[in-house]
């Protein structure tokens, strides 16, 4: 089978993982979405540094060397575009109309961000860490080149889980995914995890680069007036793998099943309703269950009705959070994460007798990966197919 991302944009790309293609918890990284806003920029990590300045006491310039000699950290994150599910949004919203897959799992290794800060030594008039890539060009807003920028409020720059991240389920970045060096920050919209990372400068007063106070900001309300806020961690969301809308359905038991995940917390519920959102029944969490890392899931729906049927799916958080039914104007294109329906057509014609995943064997299948890619040597293709998975 051939499989590849779904382009949404050229020239820059713009590319959704390919959902209905997934078979694992780990999005293999050529199917992995890209969102770029300017054109990839050329690197060559002979000549690539990293520079440490700003607010603090030992400016530091570091190769690509130093960097790697250094101590790293694993963390398995699922990444969103925060646009992603704009082309959803009725009536349309300006943007790259992303459709749904505009999100992948993957394993992220690298040198905690903290490491670095704390060698330079940060003073303590910061308030963020903005951090710089390689990439420039300009916007129609904006006509003046620019580079990709960005500004991370300290508390989460020195999370021991945010990463100068330079491998992707064990291989070295590709240059779509911002080789030689990105961050990461774990449970953080896409935008906040910065490619092709050149420089970092701490700073004592929040930034107000483009893509920080332009794009990337929404609108929230606070008691009775509203207020803007930067676009940070993600929202409690989920979405069904299997059936695709459209899809023709047998009598009988029909295996449904999907992705949830809820940013920095956890997803403590996954509700499936068949009856247009009357009654909810509880789905089942399959196979690992990682901080940052969406969570799988199947429900096992019993359909006797023949016809056109609807499902709905709504996951809910740690906090208590549940996705919305209609989409928060105030967010505007960004945080997209109310309900849809995904419709699919029973034919009495057929019969189906779908099986629960085997759950155990999934859990293997993971393990097994992980193990795998921690003993892998640098730019080995790592192909991960097994187990029936999703
Ligand atoms: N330098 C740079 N970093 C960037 C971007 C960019 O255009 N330039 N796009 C951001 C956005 S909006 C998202 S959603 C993620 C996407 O990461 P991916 O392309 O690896 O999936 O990268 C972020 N980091
Ligand atoms: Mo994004």
């Amino acid at each position: 089978m051939h499989e590849s991302r779904r382009i949404v944009t050229n020239q820059p790309e713009n590319s959704e993982t390919p959902l209905d293609q997934l078979r694992s918890w780990v999005t293999p990284n050529r199917l992995f979405f890209v969102r770029d806003h300017f054109d990839v920029p050329p690197i060559d990590v002979t000549d690539w540094q990293l520079r440490v300045e700003g607010c603090v006491e030992r400016p530091a310039t570091i190769t690509w060397d130093e960097l790697t000699s250094m101590p790293v950290r694993s963390v398995f994150a699922t990444g969103e575009c925060a646009g992603n599910g704009r082309s959803f949004l009725q009536p349309s919203v300006h943007g790259v109309q992303w459709g749904a897959g505009a999100i992948g799992h993957a394993e992220w290794t690298g040198v905690p961000l903290k490491l670095v800060l704390e060698r330079a030594g940060v003073q303590t008039d910061a308030v963020e860490v903005v951090c710089y890539g390689a990439d420039q060009g300009t916007e129609s807003d904006h006509p003046e080149p620019m580079n990709f920028a960005r500004g991370l409020p300290l508390p989460k720059a020195l999370h021991p889980d945010t990463l100068l991240a330079y491998r992707m389920n064990g291989e070295l970045l590709d240059a779509n995914h911002g080789y030689p060096l990105r961050l990461l920050v774990p449970g953080w919209y896409g935008v906040a995890s910065v490619k092709w990372l050149t420089r970092i400068e701490a700073v004592a007063t929040p930034f107000e680069g483009y893509f920080q106070t332009r794009k990337y900001t929404y609108q929230r309300s606070v008691g009775d007036r509203t207020e803007s806020a930067v676009v940070g961690p993600m929202v409690v969301k989920s979405e069904i793998i299997r059936p695709r809308a459209g899809d023709v359905l047998g009598i009988g038991t029909n295996r449904v099943f999907g992705v949830a995940w809820a940013g920095e917390n956890a997803v403590s519920a996954v509700e499936i309703s068949v009856d247009g959102g009357s009654t909810w029944n509880d789905a089942q969490l399959l196979g690992p269950r990682s901080r940052y890392s969406w969570c799988l899931w199947e429900y096992l729906w019993d359909v006797a009705q023949p016809g056109e049927h609807s499902i709905l799916v709504r996951a809910v958080d740690s906090t208590g959070a549940v996705q919305p039914e209609e989409h928060d104007r105030l967010r505007g294109g960004y945080m997209i994460n109310f309900i849809r329906t995904t419709s699919v057509c029973v034919k009495s014609s057929r019969e189906t007798r779908d099986q629960p995943d085997d759950a155990e064997a999934l859990l293997y299948d993971m393990n097994a990966f992980a193990e795998d890619i921690s003993r892998m040597k640098l730019d080995v293709e790592v192909e991960f197919t097994a187990g029936a998975g999703i």
